[in-house]
């Protein structure tokens, strides 16, 4: 996108199942800090079948939505809130293509090509505006943070 902001912004960031199954929580995290975004907010949580279908509700009528719904489901997932200038366009660059086949050949340093498997299991979410990451945002943590674990101000990167 051509999005590109001055100010700072947050986005939201979930490790997906295979993320958290292949044990890359540290690395992602790491990767986030080092690239001078803050974790602002940060909950594990297993998301069920009917939370996925809403938070894609954008990809409903696709053919892959149903494997979506089971692969989001199968495990925990680690949502965060990332915050900088420019956060929302900077982490989507940094989580690379969709495909994570594509992401190995095309953007070898991005996220998706060091732990992501194929164009489904690409262990990394980042929103793609900054309508969707508001939105997003306000799903987990603002809705009805008390059906939620959630810590806040976790850490910085400096
Ligand atoms: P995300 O929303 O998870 O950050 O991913 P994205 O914007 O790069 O890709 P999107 O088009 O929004 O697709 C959402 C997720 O659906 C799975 N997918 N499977 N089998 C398929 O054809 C297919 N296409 C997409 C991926 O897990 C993708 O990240
Ligand atoms: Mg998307």
């Amino acid at each position: 996108s051509a999005y590109v902001s001055t100010e700072k912004e947050k986005t939201l960031a979930m490790i997906k199942p295979d993320g958290i199954a292949g044990n890359y929580t540290d690395i992602i995290k790491k990767t986030i800090l080092d690239s001078g975004f803050s974790i602002t907010q940060e909950m594990l949580f297993e998301l069920n079948e009917e939370t996925v279908r809403s938070f894609y509700a954008e990809h409903a009528t696709k053919s892959f939505f149903p494997d979506l719904v089971q692969y989001m489901s199968s495990g925990p997932v680690l949502i965060m809130v990332l915050e900088k200038v420019n956060a929302i366009a900077d982490w989507r660059a940094l989580i690379g293509p969709t495909d994570a086949n594509n992401a190995k050949i095309t953007q070898p340093n991005s996220i998706r090509a060091m732990c992501g498997l194929d164009l489904q299991r690409n262990c990394i979410h980042g929103s793609d505006s900054p309508q969707s990451a508001d939105k997003e945002i306000m799903f987990f943590f603002n809705k009805a943070s008390s059906d939620f674990f959630v810590t806040t101000e976790v850490y910085g990167p400096d």
